[in-house]
């Protein structure tokens, strides 16, 4: 039996080991949708949507600034610690585990004096200084594979084999977070979906996600949510992605995904719960 990921203050058990996959749902912190209330209406709104969220059935609590979008410019330091530490210290004692979706080695440190129990990382954990931030807290880190960076990312991703390239690139960071002497039961990979993709490189991505899981031996987690790789399949536009979206999960879990990063928490949560039902 595997062992199980080490979570912070949380242990999952393997899923593939009987476990079921577990989610993570997205809570996007952005000062900018609200014209009138700043500061204080995005924290009310953003422990609001926890709240929902936690009724949903949610595991996991993802809080991001938005610093990832493609294309977007990046966000300042101190913009990104406003924004998101506020609602860490709020959303921490709320019994669910939370991540902090950040490649900010300051953000990583302020977000493990918090207390957090996952940090998020597209940047897979290279920016200087990032691992001295996660090495001596017990927090999971994902190790997200991303082709150059969002500003340039959907430019004109490229490989030669893009499965045995973020394989290479998840087991040289994986080697480099355990070299500094992480355990490896707190890390888990993703492959990125959407991060320096074509459309074709996320499917090839999905499909060999068993053969990932297998080969660097760490569960996996998928984000697939309302991203371009459903659009372009549904031919819909975001807004109209959730069954794509859920069909999209439940693809990932049924390639071993083992933590599936969503939007849409209640309907997520039912779909795996039939899934489950269906498949013991
Ligand atoms: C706009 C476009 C805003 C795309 C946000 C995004 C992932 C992630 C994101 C993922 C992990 C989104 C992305 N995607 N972290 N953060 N894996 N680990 O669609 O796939 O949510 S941001």
């Amino acid at each position: 039996m595997p062992a199980p990921l080490q979570f912070g203050r949380f242990t999952f058990p393997r899923h593939g080991a009987g476990a079921r996959a577990r989610v993570m749902g997205i809570l996007n912190v952005t000062p900018d949708s609200f014209s009138d209330g700043g500061q204080h209406a995005s924290l009310e709104f953003a422990i609001s949507h926890a709240e929902q969220m936690i009724v949903d059935g949610v595991d996991i609590i993802d809080v991001g600034g938005e610093s990832s979008r493609p294309g977007a410019p990046p966000l300042p330091l101190e913009q990104e610690l406003q924004r998101v530490m506020p609602v860490l210290y709020a959303l921490r004692d709320c019994g669910k585990a939370i991540s902090v979706d950040t490649y900010k080695p300051q953000l990583m440190r302020e977000a493990v004096i918090a207390g957090i129990d996952m940090i998020n990382d597209i940047n897979g954990f290279r920016a200087p200084g990032a691992i001295d931030a996660v090495r001596d807290s017990d927090c999971a880190l994902c190790i997200m594979h991303m082709q150059n960076d969002p500003a340039t990312m959907q430019q004109q991703p490229g490989y030669g084999d893009v499965v045995r390239e973020v394989t290479a690139f998840l087991r040289e960071r994986i080697a480099a977070l355990t070299e500094a002497g992480i355990d490896p039961r707190r890390l888990c990979i993703d492959p990125g979906f959407g991060f320096g993709k074509t459309v074709e490189h996320n499917y090839a991505l999905l499909k060999a996600s068993g053969a990932m899981i297998a080969e660097l031996g760490l569960p996996l987690l998928a984000g697939v949510s309302r991203k371009s790789m459903i659009g372009a399949v549904t031919g819909r536009p975001v807004e109209q992605r959730l069954a794509g979206s859920l069909a999209g999960a439940l693809a990932a879990v049924a390639h071993g995904a083992s933590i599936v990063r969503v939007h849409d928490v209640a309907e997520t949560v039912d779909a795996l719960k039939v899934w489950r039902a269906a498949h013991n």
